[in-house]
């Protein structure tokens, strides 16, 4: 069960957020905060107290937090993403995480090694972390070294086309996950049910579990019938102004 979660609003310059999606256009200030804001309502649904944080202007992509902290049940680890545009926002998330962790259990990581949180994937108590333009061999050490101190597991994951490891992968709980593209054949992923991905809605893979509800972005209804028709519960969000820099459901919150 998540108790918590963590949100940053976005701010006016998420018209200039890193992306490979240019050909969608700038995203929009006004809808992005509209669709925040129903990004926060859907999560509230699922039972959480939603801590939302205020805009951070001098970063365009500061609002995807997930980025900056792996929080687990046991300790938070603060990252050091490998976007240098990025890498600062880990300094403004330290002072929310340390009303939740002691500081004896919040854990860094440190350069040479880079880490971004897109690239972890939680399955109980171990984690899939992807090697990819953000997160190098170095940051997975570490973060695997962290880890271990507190009994928890860890492993890498090679990546050949997404930006980050959920781009095109998520667990949503009870042994499944939504595979896309690269992951579906994963030897790693072979004992998973699995619920394959379109190719068409590839977006959608990006979805969260959240205390028994899987949060789906608006738009891909073969997504979306495929994971009811596995069984769970689905609650829709917008998200189209974060996809135009390449952010979705994941992204958007920490949550712990
Ligand atoms: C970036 O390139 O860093 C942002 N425009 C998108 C970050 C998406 N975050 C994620 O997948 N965890």
């Amino acid at each position: 069960m998540f108790k918590n979660v963590i949100v940053r609003k976005p701010g006016k310059s998420i018209s200039e957020g890193i992306t490979s999606n240019g050909e969608l256009g700038k995203p929009n200030y006004k809808l992005a905060l509209e669709q925040h804001k129903a990004y926060v309502e859907a999560l509230k649904k699922c039972g959480v107290q939603v801590t939302v944080l205020e805009a951070l202007d001098k970063f365009p992509d500061s609002c995807f937090v997930e980025d900056v902290a792996v929080l687990t049940k046991k300790c938070a680890i603060i990252t050091n993403p490998g976007a240098d545009t990025r890498n600062e926002e880990i300094k403004y998330i330290v002072e929310t995480i340390k009303k939740f962790y002691s500081e004896d259990k919040i854990e860094y990581i440190t350069f040479p090694g880079t880490l971004e949180g897109g690239d972890v994937m939680m399955v109980n108590d171990h984690f899939y972390v992807g090697e990819s333009a953000r997160t190098n061999i170095q940051g997975i050490n570490q973060f695997i070294n962290i880890l271990e101190k507190y009994n928890l597991t860890g492993s890498k994951i090679e990546l050949e086309e997404v930006l980050h490891l959920k781009t095109g992968v998520n667990y949503i709980e009870n042994n499944t996950m939504l595979v896309s593209g690269e992951f579906i054949n994963k030897e790693e992923f072979k004992d998973y049910k699995k619920i394959i991905i379109p190719k068409e809605e590839g977006y959608a893979a990006n979805c969260i579990y959240v205390n028994g509800v899987v949060i789906v972005p608006k738009g891909y209804e073969k997504v979306e019938k495929l994971i009811k028709s596995a069984g769970y519960k689905v609650l829709v969000v917008d998200t189209s102004q974060f996809k135009k820099i390449d952010g979705g459901l994941s992204c958007l919150s920490l949550r712990f």
